[in-house]
């Protein structure tokens, strides 16, 4: 077994990024569950955020939608973002949910709509420079219900053309990161449906495009583990959007429905260099939190993530190498599986207390009123943007 010296000193570096619409009202096509408390702007929502990163300490950044975060200044939003002690983090641009997109967005085969998508777009590189964000991330509703519907290799001609675009307005350390997901809202083609594609633009593209693997965004049975192993090994996995999903894109919270699943994949990161100082690889949450409160549902997220990020720390990589090579499969498997079966929660409240943490997140924030506080001071709060 790996040190536990070193699993803390690595666990003491990882950051994980929360998303601003897991804190505002969510639901599903059927219904948007009303919570009380919840954030009635974008100021409210970094407010929540921090709450997070203070009884997690690993949660110092927040994602941004936009415009569900639409302010009128940003650089303000930033300010606020630090006094609350976190920062912004990844852009993300919302070309989905106007009428105009019906037929798609930057994939559309109408110009007049192509040039409002790569606009919002570029609007949303000058977001980043004035939040400092690094990351512009991009997911595409895009694609047809129906065969025949539009040309297929037209559409992805269009989407490289946006891309290129956009990609040449990126300044300095910024970047592009492209998300897939296999189906939903089309369902015949999507224009981005799986790494493949995503890698392939994001190779046309440059050093600065990379991949984004959102975990509820795969057929039933896909080995997530093993794209994630060969985009890092190709320099060209940017980011993670975690969540579960039982059978499709369920947004729920990360490793409640496999953390085996995630134990396997942040060995891949580990193994992969995915976890090392100066890592291009973004931690980030996409969840949607329907019916449970949405700050503990972050906080359990992100512990999630540390737990399956420890045990993954811990596989003996000597021992593992050493069986690999020897061909001892079943000695191989056991390194792998004395790792995933190690209760880290201790070892994890000690490293809470630290960095000066209560040993149990969950629990501090429970008995820190701040729920019942913002249930008091909050009356009629905003809803996420899903399931209008
Ligand atoms: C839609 O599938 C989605 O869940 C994508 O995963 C995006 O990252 C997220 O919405 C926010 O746009
Ligand atoms: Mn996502
Ligand atoms: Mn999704």
């Amino acid at each position: 077994m790996a040190s536990t010296t070193a699993v803390r000193a690595a666990l003491r570096t990882q950051r994980i990024e929360t998303p601003s619409w897991a804190y505002g009202n969510s639901g599903t096509r059927f219904k948007v569950f009303a919570q009380q408390g919840v954030p009635r702007d974008p100021f409210e929502k970094l407010a929540d955020a921090a709450q997070v990163h203070a009884f997690t300490g690993v949660a110092p950044s927040v994602s941004l939608h936009i415009p569900w975060d639409k302010v009128d200044d940003y650089a303000a939003l930033a300010k606020h973002a630090r006094d609350q002690g976190v920062v912004i983090g990844a852009v993300n641009a919302n070309v989905f949910q106007d009428d105009d997109y019906m037929l798609g967005s930057v994939t559309n085969p109408d110009p007049r709509v192509r040039r409002k998508a790569t606009d919002h777009l570029l609007e949303c590189v000058d977001i980043m420079d004035a939040t400092g964000s690094r990351d512009l991330k991009l997911w595409f509703s895009d694609g047809t219900n129906y065969p025949g519907q539009d040309d297929i290799r037209a559409r992805q001609d269009r989407l490289a053309e946006a891309l290129a675009e956009v990609y040449a307005r990126l300044t300095g350390d910024q970047r592009l990161i492209l998300e897939y997901k296999f189906f939903e809202p089309a369902f015949y083609t999507t224009d981005v449906p799986d790494w493949g594609t995503a890698y392939a633009h994001c190779l046309k593209l440059g050093d600065r495009a990379k991949v984004v693997v959102d975990t509820g965004h795969h057929a039933p049975g896909t080995n997530i583990e093993f794209i994630v192993a060969f985009l890092l090994r190709e320099g060209k996995l940017g980011a993670f959007d975690f969540n579960s999903r039982f059978y499709a894109d369920d947004d729920l919270m990360v490793g409640a429905a496999d953390p085996f699943q995630l134990f396997r994949i942040m060995h891949e990161v580990v193994r992969g260099g995915g976890l090392d100082a100066g890592t291009e690889v973004a931690f980030m949450l996409d969840q949607c939190h329907n019916i449970e409160p949405k700050i503990p549902g972050q906080i359990r997220s992100v512990m999630n993530v540390q737990e399956a990020t420890a045990k993954a720390l811990l596989v003996d990589a000597e021992a593992l190498a050493a069986a690999q090579q020897a061909g001892d499969v079943l000695g191989a498997n056991a390194v792998l599986m004395d790792a995933y079966n190690t209760d880290v929660r201790p070892l994890l409240a000690e490293l809470r207390a630290e960095l000066g943490l209560a040993p149990d997140p969950m629990a501090a924030y429970a008995a820190s009123g701040y729920a019942e506080r913002i249930k008091a001071e909050r009356v009629g709060g905003a809803q996420a943007g899903w399931g209008a």
